[in-house]
C-alpha cells in the first residue's frame, strides 16, 4: 500500500525518466536545468545522416509544444542551472546500415553547461537525438530538462524492431509511409519490412516486367515508382531504418495471373477459392515450370537492385498442395516424371529460387513454412520469420536458424476488430484484439536458455496487414501498440537490475509517449482520460 503510494507520487512529478523506449542505464539527479533554446552542434567529421538529424531534432525540440502530461498541473519547475547547448560527436562516420550496425550512444546533461551526446555510428547518434529530444519538457519560463545532471547509457536489447506494413491489400500513399517511418523514429524502430504486393495488387513498377503494375496496380495513381521507393528507402535511412522489401512466392500470387496467366496454376477459382487460398483470389506460381523459376528469378534480379539494403524477403508463407496437384499441367508433369510428386516440385523450386537470391549476397529472410512445412532446407545464413506460433521460434533456433519473431498471438495488430474477408458470420481467427499491456507482456525469447539459441533470436515485428487497415485507420491502429514492443525489443523485458517491468509500471509513461506522439503528427489512440496522467496512482 506504502509502496504504490510511493510509486503514485514518483510518477506525478515531472519526471526525467519518461523515455520511451528506456535506455539501459538512466542515472538521474536532483535540479532542474532551463532551457530557452536547444542549439545543437557537431563535433568533428559526423556525416550528412547526423547532420540531417541534427537539424530535425532541433526544429522538433524547439518547435514541440510538448508538456508532458504529468507536468501540466506543476506549471512551474524551478530550475538551478542553465543549458548550453548540446554537443554531437561519432567514433565513425561509416553510413552503412544493416543487422551489425551499432546503435548505442551515451547521453551526459549537467546542471549548468553544455550536454554531450556520443555515439560509435553515426545511427548511435540518431538513437541519442531522439532520446534527448524526450528529455526536453516545458515549465512556466519555457523549456526545462529535469532530474539533471544525467547520465544516459544506452543499447538495443535486439537488432531487428520491425513493422511489416502490407501495401498490397490497400494501397498507402507514400506520405502515409513517411509517416509512419517518422513514428517507428519515435520508438527506435529500425526494420520496414515493405510487404509489397500479394494477391490482391502489385502497386510497384516493375522494369523487368512492366505489366505486371500497369494489370496489377489498383489504378494508376495507387502505385509506387522507382522513384517513389527510393524517397522511401531515403527516408527510412535517414532515420536509421532499413527497408526490406518481401516479394512472397510461390503463393499470394494471383495478381501476377492478371498478366502472365500462362505462369499459375489454380488462377481464381470460384467458388472454391478457400480449397486453393488462404484468401481470396486464388492463385500460386506454377512450380513445375522451370519459366515461374525464370521469372522470379528475374525479379530477385532486379528488385534486389532497387532495393539496397542487405537483406531481401522472398515470402514463402501459406502455400496450397491442393492448388498443384489439381492442376491439370502440374498433372500432366508428374504423370511424365515418375517421382516427381508436389513435394518434390516444390523443394526443386525452393532450392532453385532462394539459391539464386544466395547468389546475390543478399541475406534471405524467409516465412516459416518454408523451413517446417517443406522438405527444403534454406542455407544457413537464411532467417526465418515466425509467425504461427511462439514453438516456431524455438524449433528455428534449434535448427540453427537467426529467426525474427511475428507470432500472431502478440504482434498481428490487424487482428481482433470483426470478421476477416468472408468470415462475415462474425468468427474469426485472427481474434482477438492484442491490447498494449498483451504485447507488453509478451517474451520474444521465451524458454529459450542457451546463450548460443537466445543469440540467434533477432528481435520483433509487428504485423500491420491491410485487409481491414488504409490510411485512414492505419495511425491508432498501430500506435502506441506498436511502441510497446518497441520497447521490450530496445530495452529488453529486464532492467539492470533484472527485474522485468510490468505494464503497470510503465503505463503511464506510454501514455506520455502516446501524447508525445500525437504532438508530432501521429494520430496515436488514447490509452486512458489525460485525467489520468495529471492524477496518476
Ligand atoms: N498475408 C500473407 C496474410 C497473412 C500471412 N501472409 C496472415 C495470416 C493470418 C493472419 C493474418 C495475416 N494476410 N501474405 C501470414 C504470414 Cl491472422
Amino acid at each position: 500500500m506504502k509502496i504504490s503510494l510511493l510509486a503514485g507520487v514518483l510518477a506525478a512529478l515531472p519526471c526525467a525518466l519518461a523515455v520511451w523506449p528506456i535506455p539501459q542505464t538512466f542515472v538521474e539527479g536532483s535540479s532542474n536545468t532551463q532551457v530557452y533554446w536547444v542549439s545543437i552542434s557537431t563535433q568533428g567529421d559526423v556525416g550528412p545522416i547526423v547532420a540531417n538529424a541534427v537539424e530535425r531534432y532541433r526544429t522538433i525540440i524547439n518547435r514541440e509544444s510538448f508538456l508532458a502530461p504529468a507536468d501540466y498541473r506543476r506549471g512551474e519547475l524551478p530550475t538551478s542551472g542553465t543549458f548550453g547547448g548540446l554537443t554531437v560527436s561519432v567514433d565513425s562516420t561509416d553510413e552503412t546500415l544493416g543487422l551489425d550496425t551499432d546503435e548505442s550512444y551515451t547521453i551526459d546533461v549537467p546542471v549548468d553547461g553544455a550536454a554531450t551526446l556520443r555515439a560509435k555510428t553515426p545511427y548511435g547518434a540518431v538513437r541519442g537525438l531522439e532520446t534527448f529530444s524526450q528529455l526536453v519538457t516545458a515549465n512556466g519560463a519555457g523549456k526545462a530538462i529535469a532530474k539533471t545532471p544525467i547520465h544516459i547509457a544506452d543499447a538495443p536489447a535486439y537488432p531487428h524492431r520491425g513493422l511489416l506494413f502490407d501495401t498490397s491489400r490497400n494501397f498507402y500513399s507514400v506520405a502515409a509511409i513517411l509517416r509512419t517511418l517518422d513514428a517507428m523514429a519515435y520508438n527506435k524502430m529500425n526494420v520496414f519490412h515493405w510487404h509489397i504486393v500479394d494477391a490482391q495488387s502489385w502497386p510497384v513498377e516493375s522494369r523487368a516486367f512492366p505489366e505486371l503494375q500497369t494489370r496489377g496496380a489498383y489504378g494508376p495513381t495507387m502505385t509506387y515508382s522507382y522513384g517513389d521507393v527510393q524517397r522511401v528507402i531515403e527516408y527510412a535511412r535517414a532515420r536509421g531504418i532499413r527497408v526490406i522489401p518481401e516479394f512472397d512466392v510461390p503463393g499470394h500470387t494471383y495478381i501476377v495471373g492478371e498478366s502472365h496467366p500462362e505462369l499459375m496454376s489454380c488462377l481464381n477459382k470460384q467458388p472454391g477459392w478457400d480449397q486453393y487460398a488462404a484468401e481470396p483470389p486464388s492463385g500460386q506460381l506454377n512450380i513445375a515450370k522451370p519459366e515461374s523459376v525464370a521469372f522470379a528469378n528475374k525479379l530477385i534480379d532486379e528488385y534486389t537492385k532497387l532495393f539496397t539494403d542487405e537483406a531481401f524477403h522472398i515470402g514463402g508463407d501459406e502455400v496450397n498442395r491442393k492448388c498443384w496437384a489439381e492442376d491439370p499441367d502440374v498433372v500432366k508433369h508428374m504423370a511424365e516424371n515418375p517421382g516427381e510428386d508436389v513435394e518434390f516440385l516444390l523443394t526443386r523450386w525452393y532450392s532453385q529460387v532462394h539459391d539464386h537470391l544466395d547468389q546475390t549476397g543478399k541475406t534471405p529472410y524467409t516465412w516459416e513454412e518454408t523451413v517446417f512445412h517443406s522438405q527444403y532446407v534454406p542455407s544457413s545464413k537464411t532467417i526465418v520469420q515466425a509467425w504461427l506460433s511462439h514453438d516456431s521460434v524455438v524449433n528455428a533456433v534449434g535448427k540453427g536458424y537467426r529467426v525474427v519473431s511475428s507470432s500472431y498471438e502478440a504482434y498481428y495488430l490487424d487482428c481482433g476488430h470483426g470478421a476477416w474477408l468472408s468470415n462475415w458470420d462474425g468468427n474469426s481467427w485472427c481474434d482477438p484484439f492484442k491490447t498494449w499491456m498483451h504485447i507488453y507482456n509478451y517474451d520474444i525469447a521465451a524458454n529459450i536458455t542457451d546463450a548460443a539459441q537466445r543469440k540467434r533470436v533477432l528481435g520483433a515485428e509487428v504485423a500491420a496487414w491491410s485487409e481491414q487497415t488504409d490510411e485512414t485507420v492505419i495511425d491508432p491502429r498501430l500506435w502506441p501498440r506498436a511502441a510497446a514492443m518497441a520497447e521490450t525489443a530496445w530495452s529488453g523485458k529486464a532492467d539492470a537490475a533484472g527485474h522485468v517491468r510490468t505494464t503497470a509500471e510503465v503505463a503511464s509513461r506510454l501514455h506520455e509517449q502516446r501524447f508525445r506522439m500525437v504532438a508530432r503528427g501521429i494520430n496515436a489512440e488514447p490509452m486512458q482520460p489525460l485525467w489520468c496522467a495529471r492524477n496518476p496512482g
